[in-house]
């Protein structure tokens, strides 16, 4: 049986994984509106992403015995002067998410939640993939600069990045 502490932690990080996906879902609109369809195929698999490392820690709860309660999703910024800013946006994002598994991790190690430590190793890892794709693609972009082909290319590039469902825990 989950903790209530526990299960608070994972009810506000539920929260924070939904505004995740919304973010992304809002950034999707932006490149959509910018022609850069390879972005857009890049954002579509975040937001898939991060609806199944929302459900991942919702269906973690209930099997733990817990209760579900959700809470309103904050506004996710709707415009961004270029693809670069939005990239800033996406590494920053993912600093944040990343310092938010970890204080949820700190909450399963104060409260001697063992079986709530092995599932969050998976988030653990995964935020060191998400910190490096994201870095990769604004470490492009700024290089990119003003060059509309090199965006282009980048753009085409982004548009073989596929689904992979995730097996979490
Ligand atoms: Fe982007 O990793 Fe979840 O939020």
């Amino acid at each position: 049986m989950i903790t209530e502490k526990m299960q608070q932690a994972f009810l506000e990080q539920i929260n924070k994984e939904l505004y995740s996906e919304y973010l992304y879902l809002s950034m999707k609109a932006y490149f959509a509106d910018k022609n850069l369809n390879g972005f857009v195929n890049w954002m579509s698999i975040q937001v898939q992403e991060e609806h199944a490392h929302a459900m991942g820690m919702f269906d973690y709860v209930i099997e733990r015995g817990g209760r579900i309660t959700l809470d309103t999703i904050e506004k996710p910024k709707n415009d961004w002067a270029s693809p670069l800013e939005a990239f800033k946006d996406v590494v920053q994002h993912e600093q944040y998410i990343t310092s938010q598994i970890n204080a949820l991790y700190d909450v399963a190690d104060e409260t001697k939640d063992r079986a709530a430590q092995l599932f969050l190793n998976w988030y653990v890892k995964e935020q060191v993939e998400e910190e490096a794709s994201a870095g990769d693609i604004l470490a492009h972009l700024e290089l990119i600069g003003n060059d509309t082909k090199a965006l282009l290319d980048l753009d085409k590039e982004l548009s073989s990045r596929v689904f992979n469902p995730p097996v979490i825990g």
